[in-house]
């Protein structure tokens, strides 16, 4: 049903992979932290590659490469005090080559680290660990 004055955004996520690993950083709200992908809001006239490109560059200060268009959810949180739904586009995509991983500064992305994904730290932010839960796994695209 149309909601008034409510629009759905679309939100562009990245699956940072370097080996077995992947790049997750914590998120604050009210709800509590977790920990999540990083990505944001497509901006307006962005392809989804540039928007992953800005995001992970703003959160992380780190350049990526082989950007691969992985799945698109819907994702609604209707009954919230803050009725969310977002359109997620989720990007995988490995460091740019000149890129070392140890140059992550801790500044950029609070508790921002490389995550096993069959030992994910918790708890995940609730719409990752929702898509995870419906089998969703970057390494397997
Ligand atoms: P801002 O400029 O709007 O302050 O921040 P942003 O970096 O552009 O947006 P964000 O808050 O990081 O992401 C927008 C929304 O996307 C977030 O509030 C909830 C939704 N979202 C999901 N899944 C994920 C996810 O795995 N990671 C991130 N970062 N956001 C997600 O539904
Ligand atoms: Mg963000
Ligand atoms: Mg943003």
């Amino acid at each position: 049903a149309a909601t008034p004055g409510k629009v759905p955004k679309v939100v562009v996520v990245v699956c940072l992979l370097r080996g077995n690993k992947v790049l997750l950083g914590r998120r604050r709200s009210s709800l509590g932290d977790s920990m999540s992908l990083p990505g944001g809001h497509l901006e307006f006239g962005e392809s989804f590659d540039e928007c992953a490109t800005r995001e992970v560059k703003e959160e992380t200060g780190l350049d990526i490469d082989k950007l691969q268009c992985l799945t698109v959810t819907n994702n609604l949180f209707l009954d919230k005090a803050k009725p969310y739904h977002y359109v997620v586009i989720s990007i995988r995509a490995v460091l740019a080559d000149h890129q070392q991983p140890q140059n992550i500064e801790p500044d950029f992305c609070d508790g921002c680290g490389w995550y096993e994904w069959n030992i994910l730290p918790k708890p995940l932010f609730s719409p990752l660990e929702k898509a995870i839960q419906a089998g969703f796994n970057p390494f397997l695209f």
